[in-house]
């Protein structure tokens, strides 16, 4: 199942210099006309390779948006405020961004007869009654940011059925790996940070609850098969189907680092969803996308920084996957 080739295009991804969105951008780069439009306010400079245009802006701006997407064939859509928590505190602020400035791009997009592939995200389904959640599981955010996120996947299926803009919504799970940072980056990070200075891993509540959480190179080949694929109008769950307790990881974690880290409990999170885990079959079907990378491969990768996430026996179809930074075939 190799990633499908794209080249030759001339393709935007905003938020281009954040976690997902810069190795998006090494997948696509060279071998396409890459533009990147971000604000830099949370993104990277560093991660952009040289040949990348730039544009610093935000998509709240139209005209740098209209900069941006003038004559493109795909955008991957990335830019967010991405803190569910700072969405429940300022909601108004997290919608103009997740939002407004996303239903201007899909205008843009429409104009430009662009292809669109939005970043959604497991926030649409809230705490979801049965698991595995599949894309027909009622959707019921919890969060301001899921509400955004929603609303979103929902305008792109419009577009498709209105307008006839070819879109795709990516519902992405917990992703991970190396370059997601700062205060909303995700416990992975978080529980690698503390392990590595030996200082206490903290699990928010019991530590019962579970995740899916999926390596950023399985999004970035999902990112690419969105882009080709003639099932548009549709949202897919991008995910592992595995689940993992967040008291499961802080051992895996603390075990792959050789640290002498305690694990300690602190207060759970207020309004934190108890467990997610995604039914990937639709995309499996019709995007041919199937995670390749275990969690545990992509935990020692991202220990031993730099290092192929290569899957364990145990990982299934991840098995004997070999992944550098830039390489998705
Ligand atoms: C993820 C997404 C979020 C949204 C949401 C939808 C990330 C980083 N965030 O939020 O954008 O899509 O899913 O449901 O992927 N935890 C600890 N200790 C820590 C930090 C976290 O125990 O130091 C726990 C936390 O209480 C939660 C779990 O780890 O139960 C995962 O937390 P997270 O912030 O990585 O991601 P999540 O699922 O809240």
């Amino acid at each position: 199942m190799d990633s499908p080739a794209i080249r030759d295009r001339t393709v935007l991804v905003t938020g281009g210099a954040g976690f997902i969105g810069s190795h998006l951008v090494d997948a696509l780069h060279p071998h396409n006309e890459v533009r990147v439009l971000d604000t830099f306010t949370t993104g990277t400079r560093a991660y952009l390779p040289d040949g990348v245009t730039v544009i610093e802006g935000d998509i709240r701006d139209p005209i740098a948006l209209q900069k941006a997407a003038r004559g493109v064939d795909i955008i991957f859509h990335h830019a967010a405020l991405v803190s569910v928590s700072q969405s429940v505190e300022a909601p108004r602020q997290s919608n103009e961004t997740n939002l407004e400035a996303s239903l201007l791009l899909l205008e843009q997009a429409r104009q430009e007869d662009a292809r669109v592939v939005v970043a959604s995200s497991a926030a649409v389904y809230g705490h979801p009654e049965d698991l595995p959640v599949s894309e027909t599981t009622p959707t019921k955010p919890s969060s301001p940011y899921g509400v955004q996120k929603l609303a979103l996947d929902q305008y792109t299926r419009l577009y498709e059925d209105l307008y006839d803009v070819e879109t795709v919504a990516l519902r992405y799970f917990n992703v991970y790996g190396p370059r997601q940072q700062g205060p909303y980056s995700g416990v992975i990070s978080t529980f690698l940070e503390q392990a590595r200075a030996d200082e206490p891993i903290t699990i928010e509540g019991d530590g019962k609850q579970s995740r899916d959480f999926v390596h950023i190179s399985d999004v970035v080949r999902a990112n690419l098969r969105a882009a080709t694929t003639d099932a548009v109008g549709e949202a897919y769950n991008i995910g592992t189907g595995q689940q993992t307790t967040i008291e499961e990881l802080a051992e895996t974690i603390r075990d792959a680092t050789g640290s002498s880290s305690p694990i300690v409990h602190c207060e759970p999170r207020p309004g934190d969803i108890r467990h997610s885990g995604a039914d990937t079959s639709k995309a499996t079907r019709e995007l041919g996308f199937e995670a390749r990378v275990g969690l545990e491969s992509g935990i020692r990768s991202l220990v031993g920084e730099g290092q192929p996430a290569v899957a364990d026996e145990e990982d299934g179809p991840a098995q004997n996957h070999h992944w550098e930074s830039g390489s998705y075939s």
